[in-house]
């Protein structure tokens, strides 16, 4: 029997395959960008998807998502070849995610707000319930893993002490889009630093196209940030299809007070 993220997998590919909109496909369960067949194309777009993120949750019960970005041929010259899937996320025309929580939602954006829908089971559609979600400019919740504390850059320790010192409380539920829409809705800010235990060689976990892209665009449209601490996730042209990236989003507030403590590094050094 199939894992479920793999099962999510196909079906996202088989779906978007015979809808003929999209031409290129980009999957966290795909090694490489999946090319549509030319014959059943007649769109112009293409999507990037982690068809199941935090599915190492699922035994257990907690909320997982399925997160999604969409982005158009980037010029109406381009071969259509498999570097059309690495665009900032700037470029996006769409990107949303779907929580698997105590109810289903769908939150996307086309660049115009960051809407909310919830599932009604009983009739089988994602009713409107959440529109124009604007994120609190700054929120009480901080949410990151702990257990990397020896791991973390100095300006990510210097950070969270200073949210320690004002009372903030820790929500981390180990499942991105868990984590981010709770911060989304109550205001907070969320922080996937890179391992800095080698100095010159920082190691991140979390993906750029298919995890901090989407999540960036959807953020920056409810009124939030998202950065690297030196850089802003949307302007961050991708190298390679599975690249990861230090991923720092939410509250524009908290977010801003982070990268000012990086700018003042930069300029000490
Ligand atoms: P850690 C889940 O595996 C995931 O990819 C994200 O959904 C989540 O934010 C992160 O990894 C959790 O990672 O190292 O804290 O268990």
């Amino acid at each position: 029997v199939a894992k479920l993220d793999q099962l999510a997998n196909d079906l996202l590919v088989e779906t978007l395959s015979e809808g003929g909109w999209a031409y290129l496909l980009a999957s966290e369960e795909e090694e490489d960008a999946v090319q549509i067949d030319p014959e059943r194309v007649r769109g112009d777009y293409i999507v990037h998807f982690d068809p199941l993120d935090g599915s190492s949750n699922i035994d257990y019960n907690v909320s997982i998502g399925t997160i999604f970005g969409i982005f158009s041929r980037p010029t109406s010259e381009s071969n259509r070849g498999l570097n059309d899937c690495l665009q900032p996320a700037r470029n996006l025309v769409a990107a949303g995610y779907v929580l698997y929580g105590s109810s289903t939602m769908l939150v996307y954006s086309v660049g115009d707000g960051t809407h909310g829908f919830t599932l009604d089971p009983s009739v089988g559609e994602f009713l409107l319930s959440h529109p124009n979600i604007r994120i609190p400019e700054t929120g009480r919740i901080y949410s990151i893993n702990s257990a990397n504390d020896r791991k973390w850059p100095k300006e990510i320790s210097d950070f969270v002490e200073s949210l320690k010192d004002e009372g903030r409380t820790l929500r981390y539920i180990g499942s991105l889009v868990a984590d981010f829409h709770r911060n989304l809705l109550a205001g907070g800010i969320f922080l996937y630093p890179a391992d800095c235990s080698d100095p010159n060689q920082p190691r991140s976990k979390l993906r750029l196209v298919y995890e901090g892209g989407p999540m960036a665009f959807l953020v920056e449209h409810a009124h939030g940030k998202a950065t690297t601490g030196l850089q802003n996730i949307l302007d961050i042209v991708p190298d390679t299809l599975h690249q990861k990236i230090p991923l720092i989003l939410g509250s524009s507030c908290d977010v801003s007070r982070l990268e000012s403590l990086y700018h003042e590094t930069s300029v000490a050094t």
